[in-house]
């Protein structure tokens, strides 16, 4: 029903089965992750998922497919990555479209996190590819932002020049079995001296995604934010 109706949403057709859905007030946080293009989002995810369903919490996962020719093999990639959680009844795993919106999330995002919210899942999570605008995007629909960086290749100035830095709550640092990781966490810490904010500063946490290394210190990291959301 939900998959239908989020297909509804797309093609701008009525919902049906969630009357009211959209003036509903939202009952789970959203947690965003975004990040370059195989920064290991969707590994991390797949992670995530994992000790979710470990805590018995049913998990909703929306991938925004920038349909780019860059990386125009994501939906498969993303749903591979999760395939593990394919069969469970408790998961609930979407991709959809960026559909043309230049650079940016797909225009019903807003309204597709909406449904999923009133479809009761415990846990939302967001996924976005792509650097720039897109992040800025869900940083507005996410409760809390994870940004993945990865050791080396520029992310960090990437992601400063794109304002990443700015809106993320948590910054991870995936692919830390690489070389570099050690000096990308520097980098990191460095650039949040210039964070205009004087908000709390992000934490910075190294994982392993692809070893379930260090998703425990993120969920810590997860959960402090979450007690941060609940409080305002
Ligand atoms: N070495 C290493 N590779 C990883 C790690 N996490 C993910 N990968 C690999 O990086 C590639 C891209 O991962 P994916 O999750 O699809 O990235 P996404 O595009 O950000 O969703 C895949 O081949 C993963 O197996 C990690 O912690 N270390
Ligand atoms: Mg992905």
């Amino acid at each position: 029903m939900l998959a239908r109706a989020i297909t509804s949403v797309q093609n701008g057709d009525a919902v049906a089965d969630f009357d009211g859905y959209e003036k509903s007030s939202r009952k789970s946080l959203v947690l965003g992750i975004t990040g370059a293009p195989g920064a290991g989002k969707s590994t991390l995810i797949n992670a995530l998922i994992r000790h979710y369903r470990n805590l018995q919490r049913s998990v909703a996962v929306i991938s925004v497919d920038p349909s780019s020719p860059v990386s125009g093999g994501s939906v498969l990639g993303d749903r591979l990555r999760m395939s593990e959680h394919a069969c469970d009844e408790h998961v609930f795993i979407r991709s959809v479209a960026a559909r043309g919106h230049l650079g940016g999330l797909c225009v019903h995002i807003d309204k597709i996190v909406r449904l999923v919210d009133f479809a009761a899942w415990d846990e939302i999570i967001v996924e976005t590819v792509g650097t720039g605008q897109s992040e800025i995007e869900v940083a507005g629909i996410a409760d809390i932002s994870v940004v993945v960086n990865t050791p080396g290749g520029g992310d960090v100035v990437q992601a400063l020049k794109a304002g990443i830095i700015e809106i993320a709550d948590i910054l991870v640092v995936n692919k830390s079995d690489l070389d570099g990781a050690e000096q990308t966490v520097r980098d990191l810490r460095e650039s949040l001296r210039w964070r205009s904010s004087n908000a709390e500063k992000p934490e910075v946490v190294q994982t392993v995604a692809s070893m379930g290394k260090g998703i425990d210190d993120l969920v810590r990291a997860i959960d402090k934010q979450k007690k941060g959301c609940e409080a305002r």
